[in-house]
């Protein structure tokens, strides 16, 4: 990230709860600027003991999302939906989904003299995101939280929701992509990866298995989340529990698989998703037994027979479109993801190839996982 502080402009036009004492960059996020931004609240003349208060500001990315007004228009409504329903299941609406902090004149976001689009939550105290997993009951608890996550959203009003990029998991039109950026091979990066080129094409096939199925009406649209990430969720540091999904940015209509796949391949990984060494990459097959179980739980029994069947197809899709994506990024010159260093697009590629490579070794033995939680 370029700027290490928030600009003070910015901060300006938020309602915030005091004086802003420190701000920075926060978090490794791969689309937008994120920064943490403390504020000291109370009187600064009152014998009470001064607080502090912690806030989440987001450069919004607008090149990846086109249409900001849309966008915060899903979150505001998600959020919402979500904070009445937590209530009325006794839990903290306040903690257990994000709280959209409004601008000064009431607006869900604002846009810098340059016309960057900004907005602002209240920081989720007391809970970690992870980037890798470091206890397997997290992963467990973050599947049933995604789990619940789309069981809360099951009556949500689905034609509401503005698709905020159209095609996001549409898989055969991310290979379609990803063939225009080999061909295209503007940076002339094409030549040196086409082991990995290759691998991708070899499995067309597979990629539209699940739109296939989607087509024939034979697996159901739902409200879902798209991004489903371990450092997507927030764990409670003292319960454990998964206290909150955060980066609604893709909720939209979509398959359950994608849910239950992404968080699948980049969090049953035995290595981080730019590992360079890729003998530590490997599905891992407890964790993906724990996350099995957890979502089918979280999902309390709503998902149908063929979606159940389907799940390890799921893992194997998202992983692979992941890989795609990120070696259509590689070879476009490394426009859509954040980088941090040379390569590292090619890098995430080649894990999520390799995780490919290894669920279908294991193909048998992820189906009987899937199978023993299914009730099959
Ligand atoms: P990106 O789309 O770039 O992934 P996220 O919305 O996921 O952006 O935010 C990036 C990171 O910032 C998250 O992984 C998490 O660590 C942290 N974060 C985001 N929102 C909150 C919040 N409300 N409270 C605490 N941490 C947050
Ligand atoms: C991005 O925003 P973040 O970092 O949670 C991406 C996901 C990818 C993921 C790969 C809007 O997620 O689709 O799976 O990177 N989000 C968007 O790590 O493209
Ligand atoms: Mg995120």
């Amino acid at each position: 990230m370029s700027d290490r502080k928030a600009p003070t402009a910015v901060l300006a036009k938020f309602d915030l709860e005091g004086a802003v004492i420190a701000t920075g960059p926060y978090g490794s996020g791969h689309i937008n600027d994120t920064f943490l931004v403390t504020v000291r609240t109370g009187d600064p003349g009152s014998a009470s003991t001064p607080r502090e208060k912690r806030y989440i500001l987001q450069r919004m990315n607008d090149s990846v999302f086109q249409d900001p007004d849309a966008l915060m228009e899903n979150v505001v409504n998600v959020t919402t939906f979500l904070q009445q329903k937590i209530r009325e299941q006794g839990g903290d609406p306040e903690r257990e989904t994000l709280n959209i902090i409004r601008t000064k004149d009431g607006g869900s976001f604002m846009r810098d003299n340059e016309g960057n689009p900004w907005r602002m939550y209240r920081f989720i105290e007391n809970a970690t995101s992870f980037d890798q997993v470091e206890k397997p009951d997290d992963f467990y608890q973050s599947a049933l939280a995604f789990g619940r996550f789309q069981r809360m959203l099951a009556d949500y009003p689905a034609a509401t929701l503005h698709e905020t990029i159209p095609d996001f998991h549409n898989t055969p039109v991310r290979l379609a992509a990803f063939k225009r950026a080999v061909e295209e091979d503007v940076c002339g990066r094409a030549a040196d990866v086409e082991k990995e080129i290759r691998f991708i094409l070899d499995r067309e096939a597979d990629t539209h298995v699940l739109t296939d199925l989607q087509a024939q009406g034979r697996l159901p649209l739902r409200v879902t989340h798209n991004d489903t990430k371990l450092n997507n969720i927030m764990i409670d540091n003292a319960t454990g529990q998964g206290i909150c999904v955060i980066d609604l940015d893709t909720v939209m209509p979509g398959l359950a698989l994608n849910d239950y796949g992404d968080s699948i391949r980049f969090g049953a990984s035995t290595a981080a998703e730019d590992e360079t060494d890729l003998s530590k990459v490997s599905c891992d097959l407890e964790l993906f037994e724990l996350y099995t179980k957890g979502f089918i739980e979280g999902c309390g029994g709503s998902l149908t027979e063929t979606e159940l069947a389907m799940l390890p197809m799921g893992a194997k899709l998202m992983t692979l479109e992941c890989g795609m994506r990120f070696l259509a990024d590689y070879l476009q010159g490394d426009v859509y993801f954040k980088t941090h260093r040379e390569g590292q697009n090619l890098d995430r590629c080649r894990t999520q190839l390799k995780l490919v490579w290894d669920m279908e070794e294991k193909w048998e033995r992820l189906q009987a996982i899937v199978a023993a939680y299914s009730g099959r």
